[in-house]
């Protein structure tokens, strides 16, 4: 990959991001993220396919409820929202290839701002999307997955597809095919939907049923349209169990798995998963994992970290070592994602304001889940982590557990088996000895 600038250079001094190992003391060099090691048979890069999120990256200015942005991009800067769009995307495609990310994730009006009218924002996301093939074909960056937002404009304060006003139903389905449309053209490797305001405030004035109806035939129509169009890729729900709405519908892994099988969409449909998602739903990222996996829907993931103290969606980068390794852990033992990659739906603070702060955050990011990988990869193949979860279950390799697992055992047998254990001694589980491991590891 080489490093594609537009007609400026945005972030100046900034050279392309190189592995340096952790003996180097330079901050803009990776220290454990070295793309081309294998590990576990792939490489870094293959394991990962990390993905830059365009919203939080190229689009955030920082602004919270008690204050506006306070980050000034020197690609915001011109009156013209084409020329503006053109500019980001200048910028994006610049730092893409200097920190060597091999694919993007963008909503629709990520791209280029919506205008007033709808005839104008198609024309703009047209356009715009042409632009992004060109950056594509210089650059060799991919798309891992586009999406619409379906969630900002006050139109869509009741849900999109979710919404009890019909009209509102049709105007998302518009800017949704647009949306798939915009992804296709590009190449785009999977179609996202986060359920934004798909959820409700109150139960009082809202028909569940009726909602979750629509919902699932909104996402009939989107499958078959996009399929129609040729896409092969994966659809993937973003569960979320609150946040902008009171309860979301798509609360967690295992309530989007029991949606997506009662509405007929699991062939389709995986997941992509959140790690500030998972704790909100006070559950561990590695549970959302190993649930998703377990139906065979472990499609993606959107990497960050919540905070300790706090009850909110804070989307920091990740950094905790020990609960990446337990996340990675899953994943190798999974066999990885499905079609998906690792995007940083993450957003540095907003008080880090240098440009030089976006580096760093998605350097720290990548060399974590790198170290993270490493360690676990080592836990597996020199501890006797598998081990000592396997025996924990061992006693059903007799032949009489094996024929309860298999089905040729009724309750009447099992419980004849029962009947002799009065002198039976429960076994420790030993999690003490498995988060050693883990430290020892690390
Ligand atoms: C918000 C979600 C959002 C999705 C894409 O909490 O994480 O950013 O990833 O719509
Ligand atoms: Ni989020
Ligand atoms: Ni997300």
């Amino acid at each position: 990959m080489s490093i594609i600038l537009g007609d400026k250079e945005y972030f100046k001094g900034i050279p392309e991001i190189v592995y340096e190992g952790k003996e180097s003391d330079n901050p803009l060099a990776f220290k454990y993220y070295d793309a081309n090691k294998v590990v576990a048979g792939k490489s870094l890069k293959e394991h990962f396919r990390f993905a830059i999120a365009y919203w939080h990256t190229f689009c955030g200015t920082g602004g919270d409820p008690f204050g506006p942005g306070t980050k000034l991009f020197p690609w915001d800067v011109s009156n013209d929202p084409m020329q503006r769009a053109k500019n980001k995307m200048d910028a994006a495609f610049e730092f893409f290839t200097k920190i060597g990310a091999p694919y993007y994730c963008f909503h629709d009006f990520d791209l280029v701002e919506e205008a007033d009218k709808f005839s104008d924002s198609e024309d703009r996301l047209a356009k715009i999307t042409e632009y992004a093939v060109e950056k594509q074909a210089a650059s060799g960056v991919k798309l891992l997955w586009g999406t619409a937002n379906l969630f900002s404009h006050p139109r869509y304060m009741n849900g999109a597809a979710t919404n009890p006003d019909f009209t509102v139903v049709t105007r998302a389905a518009a800017q949704i095919k647009n949306a798939i449309d915009a992804t296709i053209r590009l190449g785009g490797e999977n179609y996202v939907f986060w359920g934004g305001r798909e959820g409700y405030m109150t139960l009082l004035n809202t028909d569940m049923k009726s909602e979750l109806d629509h919902m699932a035939r909104f996402l009939h129509l989107c499958k078959d349209y996009a399929r129609g169009q040729g896409f092969k890729g994966n659809f993937l729900i973003e569960p979320k169990p609150m946040e902008p709405t009171k309860h979301q519908y798509d609360f967690d892994a295992a309530t989007v798995i029991g949606f997506l099988r009662q509405y007929d969409l699991l062939d389709d449909f995986k997941l992509n998963l959140e790690v500030n998602h998972a704790t909100l739903a006070q559950h561990t990222m590695q549970h959302e994992m190993q649930v998703a996996a377990n139906a065979g829907a472990l499609g993606s993931m959107d990497a960050n970290r919540g905070d300790y103290q706090n009850g909110w969606d804070t989307d920091q980068f990740p950094m905790n070592i020990g609960e990446l390794t337990e996340m990675m852990l899953v994943f190798l033992e999974v066999g990885g994602l499905q079609g998906g990659g690792v995007n940083f739906d993450a957003k540095t603070r907003r008080n880090s304001t240098d440009l030089e702060d976006i580096f760093l955050a998605h350097i720290g990011g990548m060399d974590a889940f790198a170290r993270a990988l490493l360690v676990a990869d080592q836990i597996l193949t020199n501890s006797d982590y598998q081990k000592l979860k396997q025996k924990r279950y061992q006693s059903f390799s007799s032949e009489q557990g094996k024929a309860f697992e298999s089905g040729e055992m009724d309750l009447k047998a099992l419980a004849e088996l029962g009947r002799n254990t009065d002198d039976l001694t429960p076994s420790s589980g030993k999690q003490e000895l498995f988060e050693n491991i883990i430290n020892q590891y690390i």
